[in-house]
């Protein structure tokens, strides 16, 4: 969604890093998603080093960051929360198979930080803190990220709390190309 809100048009290439795809093992020694080549061959990991590339290289671009980048950074931090919490709890799975993650100690606290991160996030869209979102920034993006992120991996769970406003917000940016190009399906 940064890039692309950033006017940078790529080639994605779908990848399911657990089978250890030989280009993205060669780009990335992690083994890990996103990872950006750039034209010169430059490899570009992490999702966050990688809006710092963007950022940095096209400062003329409306700012992921906005007008109050310590704003946008804290609660883009809520939501990469959010996400970070759901993304560990989907990979130990497989560290803890056939025995479930989720219901263990640290399994549950990754939950709360899951359930307590989205009420946050919820309760800044009730209150307009996310913004309009045209052009979107970082919290926005992080925020929208998080909420589909969650309905793709843990649709219908019972603990996922109701999301009103932030529901509306994201079907306000349903249509806008960076979202509606990146939706997980
Ligand atoms: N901190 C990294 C996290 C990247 C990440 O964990 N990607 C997962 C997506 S499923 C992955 O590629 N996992 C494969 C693995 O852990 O081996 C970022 O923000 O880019």
């Amino acid at each position: 969604m940064a890039m692309i809100e950033k006017g940078v048009e790529v080639e994605p290439t779908t990848v399911d890093p657990w089978t250890d795809a030989p280009r993205l093992r060669a780009a990335n020694p992690a083994t890990r998603v996103p990872t950006l080549v750039l034209d010169d061959g430059t490899a570009l990991t992490e999702s966050l080093l990688i809006v710092q590339w963007l950022e940095a290289t096209r400062p003329e671009v409306p700012s992921l960051l906005g007008k109050d980048p310590a704003g946008v950074l804290s609660r883009a931090g809520v939501a990469l929360g959010v996400i970070d919490a759901a993304a560990v709890t989907i990979i130990t799975r497989k560290v803890t198979a056939p025995a479930l993650f989720d219901e263990t100690p640290v399994g549950l606290r990754r939950r709360r930080s899951m359930v307590e991160g989205v009420e946050r996030l919820e309760a800044m869209a009730a209150g307009g803190a996310l913004g309009a979102g045209k052009p979107p920034t970082l919290d926005l993006l992080a925020a929208l990220d998080a909420l589909d992120y969650l309905d793709f991996r843990f649709a219908g769970a019972p603990w996922l709390p109701e999301l009103p406003s932030l529901r509306v917000l994201a079907a306000s940016m349903a249509d806008r190309p960076s979202v509606a190009r990146t939706r997980p399906h």
